[in-house]
């Protein structure tokens, strides 16, 4: 007598299962698809086996044919499913790119061979008998044997590929195999008690949870697909090579309109998108990356990025109507206009968020961008990232130094470091392109006190009173003070190379002085500590004297612009000011100075100091050694 309390719960839970997992949307992909795949012949086989074992029970009722078809179907199935646990086993490794054995190509063959015995068995007699009822015969281990192979391949497999997979993989599929083996014993220590539909629901289960639980690809505002499902759809693609298209926008000021409104509403029409989109483009896949940017990605051929467009453009010219009130939402677009398959899948996902960010952070961002421009533009950018690294890992940042001079006697008294970056064939590297990114990246503390170390090194190597200077002036970002330790670390530096900081100038724009009480805290301290501090770029900005005498300046220099300025409309405005700076005891650079005209007619209004081409260009600190010619 059969036992069916094993089995009858498991297809109740299986049926549970499907349910929820036919429920939720799906990613094209193929462990997917080997997933369903699981799941359909699973449920077959559970089913098939109760109705055979049935039969076999009752036989002397039925006709020995029925019983043949039922068998076969079940064997067929059931040699299916092992295949299929494999086929999905196989997938994974393959997605993490842990794939190394070509072993799986046999696999079918193996397959083949096995059902082919099984098929041959009404005849042969090898695998089954059927006379009163079922009976193994004499090559029915083959069975076990196929089934076993399938799963010590992928066990080979994961500990050859073991090193790409991570900690939940491999516990996933070493699971998976060790239940699919174990369920074997059991079936054949016990096959009275049909448990191996149970063993295969505990498989099902561990996928579900390690793999394939549809929510791990669903965006949590609902309906799209989140970034590592685009990530994964698009890591199959490269891998089969397809050609594929995409279109991706991004919702502008995304985080603003959500300090401004709220997360709630900002989720609340973020999901009306997601809901249109996935009504509306129902042949494609639609992923929600991350900060209000969105993919929609298919097949070359099936993708109209124009039409796509349009619809869109269409829709969010109308509001969307959320709970707290109507919403209007522009948007940017980022299309890729060429087959996108060549490109390494991590180095695209990440230029596209990177190119979303700064889109949607652009006033002026209209219309649509190239994918594959923003790709050069972006590559760019990381290269100079990768050289301002490695520039100060190596500490191999260029310090060059440009003559400020006294406006009487035309003598250099003084020198501004200015910072260079060369790339790997030895060109520089405008510093507008890496100091920005220094900032913003966090890399400019680092930077500020390379540049330092080199410009005291400097000085305590060379005798600074016979070549007449004096000083020399360090720019120092308003982000440097971001860090406590700025004033500390300053003073450590010139301790270390034994240089008085009276021999530093500090240079800060006017952008630093806003109204920020640590930095004036900052500055007080380097001030204390003996450092003089310059005004650099004055007048390029929202000049404001009383914000500069809050600060403790002793030098302003004025910016280059208004230097130009001045030559090309003589407005009295610059000599009032530089009166009322002498009044304020002051001291004044002028940058900027090109010709002998300039510098003539700037000491006649009052600059004390210098610095500009007419005299000196920026120079490596080697030839600012040498006595000028
Ligand atoms: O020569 P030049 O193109 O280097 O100067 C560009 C700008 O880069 C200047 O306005 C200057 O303020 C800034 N800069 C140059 N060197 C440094 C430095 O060492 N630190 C900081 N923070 N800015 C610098
Ligand atoms: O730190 P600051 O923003 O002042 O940096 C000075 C910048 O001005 C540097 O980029 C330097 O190369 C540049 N510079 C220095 N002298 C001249 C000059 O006479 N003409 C022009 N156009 N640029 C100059
Ligand atoms: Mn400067």
């Amino acid at each position: 007598m059969m036992n069916y309390h094993f089995t009858i719960p498991s297809l109740l839970v299986l049926v549970i299962i499907m349910g929820y997992y036919f429920m939720r949307p799906r990613i094209p992909i193929r462990m997917n698809r080997a997933f369903l795949a699981i799941l359909v012949i699973d449920i077959c086989t559970v089913i098939l086996d109760l109705v055979r074992n049935r039969l076999g029970e009752t036989w002397q009722n039925h006709s020995p044919v029925l019983l043949w078809v039922f068998n076969l179907l079940f064997v067929c199935f059931y040699l299916t499913l092992f295949y299929m646990f494999f086929v999905f086993s196989v997938s994974v490794l393959d997605a993490r790119g842990a794939l190394r054995s070509r072993l799986h190509r046999f696999a079918p063959t193996i397959y083949y061979a096995c059902i082919a015995v099984e098929l041959s068995s009404p005849a042969t007699g090898w695998m089954y008998t059927v006379q009163d009822g079922y009976h193994p015969g004499p090559l029915h281990f083959l069975m076990y044997a196929c089934a076993a192979c399938y799963m010590t391949f992928p066990l080979i497999a994961i500990y050859r590929g073991r090193r790409k997979l991570s900690g939940g993989d491999k516990t996933g599929l070493v699971a998976l195999q060790m239940i699919m083996i174990a369920g074997l014993f059991a079936r054949f220590a016990l096959p009275n008690y049909l448990v191996m539909d149970t063993f295969s629901l505990m498989a099902i289960m561990v996928i579900f949870l390690s793999f394939q639980n549809p929510d791990l690809f669903l965006s949590d505002r609902g309906y799209v697909f989140n970034l590592p499902a685009f990530r994964a759809v698009l890591l199959e693609w490269h891998r089969k090579k397809r050609s594929w298209r995409l279109l991706s926008f991004v919702l502008q000021n995304y985080n603003e309109h959500r300090e401004i409104f709220g997360g709630q509403q900002m989720d609340e029409a973020l999901a009306l998108i997601n809901r249109f989109l996935t009504d509306t483009f129902r042949g494609h896949c639609c992923f929600y990356l991350r900060n209000g940017c969105y993919a929609i990605a298919g097949p070359e051929e099936e993708m109209d990025t124009d039409q796509i467009c349009e619809v869109l453009e269409m829709r969010f010219a109308e509001p969307w109507k959320t709970s707290a009130g109507d919403f209007m939402i522009r948007l940017s677009f980022l299309r890729s206009d060429t087959d996108m398959h060549g490109y390494p899948v991590d180095r695209l996902i990440n230029t596209l968020l990177i190119s979303l960010d700064e889109t949607g952070q652009d006033p002026q961002a209209e219309g649509k961008l190239v994918l594959s421009d923003s790709m050069e533009a972006i590559s760019e950018k990381l290269d100079v990232r990768r050289c301002l690294e490695k520039a100060l890992d190596n500490k191999t940042l260029d310090v060059f130094l440009q003559p400020i001079v006294n406006s009487d006697t035309g003598e250099r008294t003084a020198a501004e470091a200015l910072v260079r970056l060369r790339n790997d064939e030895g060109k520089i590297i405008r510093p507008d392109l890496f100091i920005t990114l220094a900032e913003r990246d966090g890399y400019i503390i680092r930077l500020g006190e390379q540049v330092l170390e080199k410009v005291c090194a400097f000085i305590r190597d060379n005798d600074m009173d016979a070549m007449g200077i004096h000083w020399i002036n360090v720019n120092l970002s308003p982000n440097q003070f971001m860090s406590r330790e700025v004033p500390e670390r300053f003073q450590e530096i010139l301790r270390e190379y034994g240089v008085s900081p009276d021999r530093i100038h500090l240079e800060l724009t006017e952008q630093s002085m806003i109204d920020f009480s640590l930095m004036k805290e900052q500055i007080r301290a380097l001030h204390e500590a003996g450092f003089e501090f310059a005004l650099d770029d004055y007048g390029s900005g929202y000049s404001n004297l009383t914000r500069v005498r809050q600060y403790p300046f002793s030098n302003i220099k004025i910016d280059m612009e208004v230097v130009h300025n001045y030559f090309r409309d003589r407005d009295p405005l610059l000599p009032a000011l530089l009166q009322a700076f002498r009044k304020m005891s002051f001291s004044i650079t002028a940058e900027g100075i090109e010709n002998a005209e300039m510098a003539d007619a700037l000491r006649d209004i009052g600059c004390d100091y210098f610095q500009g081409y007419y005299f000196c260009r920026p120079m490596p600190m080697e030839e600012f050694l040498r006595p000028a010619s």
